[in-house]
């Protein structure tokens, strides 16, 4: 059903002065995702910026149960947790992994990809600023090309690794993408997905005024930029059925479709990109690149078969 922001929860869950930086799309992500899920949920969040946006023990910037682990451990800890919780006889208790691109991409991927391929019962969120942002922007396999960051001075040559594909091969019941500029898209993806049992996963587009260079008042309407323009597809693999999401339904229709310029021209680590039309060329040919990825996932899965091969019915 589509969620009405009227009927959403008026709850704080991030505190005022809590350490994010202004226009942080983690504490915005960090918001919805209490407000779709509500109380009965823990979260496991691996080193990165929302480990230091809760402050220091024993005060904390954020209400609600947290797990702070080690890098390499958020899918292998929850996991963990979740069968705690069952054996207690809280199995309604619902455990969510929120790690960054490179607790996910890199640092925590065989974790994530154990937990997949295990079909454990945890909701995992990789919150994308497309860099290693606690530390001082260092480039991750999720930089997508053409970005300046503190070791790719002259902008990423290589392509960003499409980790929710790597999901969706992992042949787990959920897989969607979302982003901070669309809170009622995400808040239903995270809804359907917490209907479901066994491994979901959701990856969340967050853009980042420090690391991006842009004005903290444009995360908002940057991330919103990256949909309109096609660089970034919302879309949803529920139990065998693909679907392209309703905001990103424009880029299939070019009068509607937002040049990829403009999303490139706001943001500072573009600079160097912008004046070498290589590396502009190379970021447009990625968009095509993975539209052509998502429309043969469309024609290929055949959705009542894909659902009776993953259920056995
Ligand atoms: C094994 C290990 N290597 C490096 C670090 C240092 N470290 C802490 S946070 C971080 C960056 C995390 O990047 P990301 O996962 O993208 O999250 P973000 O900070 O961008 O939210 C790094 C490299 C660490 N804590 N553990
Ligand atoms: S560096 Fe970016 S993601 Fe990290 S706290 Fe600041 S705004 Fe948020
Ligand atoms: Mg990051």
């Amino acid at each position: 059903m589509p969620v009405r922001l009227k009927d959403l929860p008026r709850k704080r869950y991030g505190m005022p002065g809590n350490a994010a930086c202004p226009g942080c799309p983690e504490t915005m992500g960090l918001r919805y995702v209490k407000m779709a899920l509500g109380d009965d949920v823990v979260l496991v969040i691996p080193a990165g910026c929302s480990s230091v946006i809760q402050g220091i023990a024993p005060k904390s910037g954020i209400n609600f149960p947290i797990l702070n682990i080690v890098f390499a451990a958020g899918a292998a800890a929850a996991a963990g947790m979740k069968a705690a919780f069952e054996a207690l006889g809280r199995g309604d208790v619902k455990v969510v992994v929120w790690a960054g691109d490179g607790g996910t991409g890199d640092i925590g991927f065989q974790a994530l990809s154990g937990a997949a391929e295990r079909n454990d019962d945890i909701l995992y969120i990789c919150v994308d600023n497309e860099a290693y942002m606690n530390t001082g922007i260092q480039r991750s396999s999720l930089t997508p090309p053409g970005a300046w960051t503190t070791t790719t001075w002259t902008g990423k040559r290589e392509p960003k690794k499409n980790v929710p594909l790597i999901m969706i091969a992992h042949d787990v019941p959920y897989v969607a993408t979302a982003s901070v500029g669309y809170p009622q898209d995400f808040i239903e993806k995270l809804r359907t997905a917490a209907k479901i049992r066994g491994f979901k996963y959701i990856h969340l587009h967050a853009p980042c005024p420090i690391g991006w260079r842009f004005d903290p008042g444009l995360t908002p309407k940057i991330a919103q930029l990256a949909v309109q323009t096609g660089l970034w597809p919302l879309y949803e693999y529920n139990q065998g059925k693909f679907r392209v999401s309703p905001f990103s339904r424009m880029y299939r229709r070019p009068e509607k479709r937002v040049p990829v310029i403009e999303y490139l021209k706001l943001q500072g680590r573009f600079r160097a990109a912008l004046k070498n039309p290589e590396l502009v060329k190379m970021i447009e040919a990625e968009v095509e690149r993975m539209w052509r990825w998502i429309d043969a996932l469309e024609k290929s899965l055949n959705p009542a078969e894909e659902a009776r091969r993953i259920t056995g019915t």
